[in-house]
């Protein structure tokens, strides 16, 4: 039974989120707040209930309807206003608005505009906790239309099977946008929960101290262990699914219904049945509302972010590293498999915070063998996930805003395409939405490789796509030393990267360097020097072109090339340098041409300086089509040395 004092904290809290947004629909109506806000007025006691129980430093996860889990998870008001009015001093910086309040150092992980993304951060940051042992919770808010989200069903179905700390908060508010709940699911969420195996508990969301009472027994319970729990409450949102909502859903009478089941009317019975005196209940609501005032006047009062800062917090400084020494020409050998297998051993062995998950890497050591005795050697620091790359994504985007240096793995790069939202929208854009708060030390380990008849869906080089999305660093190493010491070089950054390997290479021998041989990421190296034609490449095709070097330099052509290393940023200085004594540029990759590396590599050449070149730049890639599967077609599809042999002929004889 809650106390006097704890009644009247409740409605104060839920006072402050609706006062809140009555201002905020206020501002948005006058101009003040552009872009697009969801008001929770009418589920505050969901939002104050579900946090009542946290620890400070416990986390939530939440959604596009969020301002209630924020304020009720400890932020400040005037944060709010100020973000939601796009100030520099908002809560975000003035880079995240009304769908995006975060506040990581009170755990706050987000709220989140894609429906059902905030469930496997949450999920992530419950696997730091357990990791850690320090016994953190993690709430995930979602909605009823979050729950036919393929998301949902990863997120949940991970927690269960690792017995996480995570509670899953449903606020059933009957409506997805402006569809029903009914005809959106045909089985209810208790048994949807009973299916993962996961405990379920119902409560009216609309009061306070009912949630309150629920959600103290399934943090307790998940603190202690017991894994995860579902928690539905039911609620109604007063406003429409967003500001300007025309409302053409719902009828008079379920309005009518719900009225008498606001949760500030259901509150103030259960405050008169206490005996708590309405001149204590006034001046809590005077207070409140002096204070939002006051909010809402110091957030009029800060500027907009200085739009010189426009390219701030979209990546973190990296740590300043020199490249390493040159291998000694007697260095022992060894193969790339066995450099990412090492470099996976130290990190794990010299940081606490990293962790290996993914498909098979644990008890399996990964289909090629890559993490073989890892898990033997770390125990549950590596980890097999069910076949679920958002919810292995997102879990790893979640473990790192939670602190840790989390490296998973995407079996294949073509896999992107089924959880492509936690890199795109939630890794990559975290940390510029919450104004540099959110860290994001993340390592995605994937690879590709075409000529092995493995069909479109297991052989493309997608690098391109990754290295579009600002906020992503891109790696591809050619070479089984810079493999070793990119990798560490990316588990230790602290930005997210996605480590490309080529899996044809993962046999090939080379010079192994010392254990702390470490790569910068961002710097290309010239490999091979030459004077007539310089040739940009990247991974495996880096072979190709020193073999096409090796082949022309007997009919007296002497060909430079270049190993990108890092896709993403781009080290064309090299490039550049070469290109202005060589005059002639060919970029060789794997990937299909059109739109690909090449292009913007081409672009930044011919704008940096060098119209006069000798010859047009060239571009060698795979043609347009998907990758084929027939032995003769991946051959014709697939770019080779004898390819890029012929194009430098053909270029240096211009
Ligand atoms: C992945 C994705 N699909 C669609 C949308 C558009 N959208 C935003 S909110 C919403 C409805 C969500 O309903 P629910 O989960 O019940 O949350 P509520 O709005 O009721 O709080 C939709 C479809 C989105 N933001 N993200
Ligand atoms: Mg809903």
């Amino acid at each position: 039974m809650a106390t006097d004092a704890e009644l009247l904290e409740m409605h104060r809290r839920m006072l402050v989120i609706r006062g809140f947004e009555e201002r905020v629909a206020a501002l948005y109506r006058d101009g003040e707040v552009p872009g697009f806000v969801h008001l929770s007025i009418g589920q505050e006691a969901a939002a104050v209930g579900a946090c009542w129980p946290l620890r400070p430093d416990d986390v939530i996860t939440s959604t596009h309807r969020g301002h209630g889990h924020c304020l009720a998870k400890g932020m400040s008001p005037v944060g709010m206003f100020a973000e939601l009015m796009g100030r520099d001093a908002g809560s975000n910086r003035g880079r995240g608005g009304s769908m995006h309040i975060a506040d990581p150092t009170i755990g706050i992980l987000g709220s989140n505009g894609i429906v059902a993304a905030g469930l496997p951060i949450a999920v992530g940051a419950a696997t730091a906790s357990q990791l850690r042992g320090d016994g953190r919770v993690a709430v995930a808010f979602f909605g009823d239309g979050a729950v036919a989200h393929g998301t949902f069903h990863e997120a949940i179905n991970l927690a269960a099977v690792w017995t996480l700390p995570v509670v899953f908060f449903c606020e059933n508010n009957g409506y997805a946008e402006f569809s029903p709940a009914a005809t959106q699911h045909a089985a209810s969420l208790e048994a949807r929960a009973a299916g993962y195996g996961v405990g379920y508990v119902a409560v009216d969301g609309n009061d306070v101290a009912a949630v309150a009472a629920v959600m103290a027994h399934a943090v307790d319970a998940a603190r202690a262990g017991s894994g995860p729990v579902v928690v539905e409450a039911t609620t109604y949102r007063w406003h429409g699914h967003y500001e300007g909502d025309p409302e053409r859903y719902r009828s008079a009478g379920e309005v009518r219904d719900w009225a008498a089941r606001d949760p500030l009317i259901v509150h103030a019975a259960r405050m008169d049945a206490a005996g708590i005196p309405a001149d204590a209940r006034e001046a809590v609501r005077t207070a409140v509302a002096r204070a939002l005032d006051d909010a809402v006047d110091a957030a009029r009062r800060c500027p907009p972010p200085d739009v010189a800062t426009l390219g701030d917090f979209v990546t973190r400084p990296r740590p300043e590293r020199p490249e390493p020494p040159a291998l000694p020409p007697d260095a022992p050998v060894f193969r790339t498999m066995d450099a990412i297998r090492s470099a996976l051993e130290v990190e794990l062995a010299g940081d606490e915070r990293v962790f290996v998950a993914g498909i098979d890497v644990a008890a399996g050591g990964n289909v090629f063998g890559l993490t073989r005795g890892l898990h033997e050697q770390f125990g549950g620091r590596v980890r097999d996930t069910p076949i679920s790359e958002s919810a292995i994504v997102g879990l790893g985007v979640g473990a790192a805003m939670a602190g840790m240096r989390p490296v998973v793995e995407l079996m294949y790069l073509d896999f992107l395409g089924v959880c492509l939202d936690q890199l795109l929208n939630q890794a990559a854009k975290l940390p510029f939405m919450t104004g540099g708060a959110a860290e994001m030390a993340l390592t995605v380990r994937t690879q590709f490789g075409a000529g092995r008849s493995s069909g479109s869906q297991h052989s493309q080089s997608l690098e391109a796509l990754l290295a579009h999305i600002p906020g992503l660093t891109v790696v591809m190493p050619s070479t089984p030393a810079d493999t070793y010491g990119l990798l560490r070089a990316a588990i230790q950054d602290p930005n997210p990267v996605v480590f490309i390997e080529n899996r044809l290479l993962y046999g090939m021998k080379g010079p192994q360097p010392a254990a702390d041989h470490v790569v910068p990421i961002g710097r290309s190296a010239v490999v091979r020097p030459g004077a007539d034609v310089t040739v940009v490449s990247v991974s495996r095709m880096v072979h190709e072109a020193l073999a096409a070097a090796d082949a022309l330099a007997g009919e007296g052509i002497s060909v430079e090339v270049v190993d990108l290393r890092t896709v993403a940023p781009l080290d064309l200085g090299p490039v550049l340098e070469s290109v202005h004594r060589t005059n002639r540029l060919l970029i060789a990759h794997e990937a299909v041409v059109p739109f690909g590396i090449g292009a913007e590599i081409a672009a930044t050449v011919a704008r940096d300086g060098f119209w006069d070149l000798d010859a047009p730049i060239q571009r060698i890639g795979a043609a347009p089509t998907p990758p084929p599967y027939a032995p003769e077609l991946e051959r014709a599809w697939l770019p080779d040395r004898t390819d890029i042999a012929d194009a430098i002929r053909r270029l240096a004889r211009i």
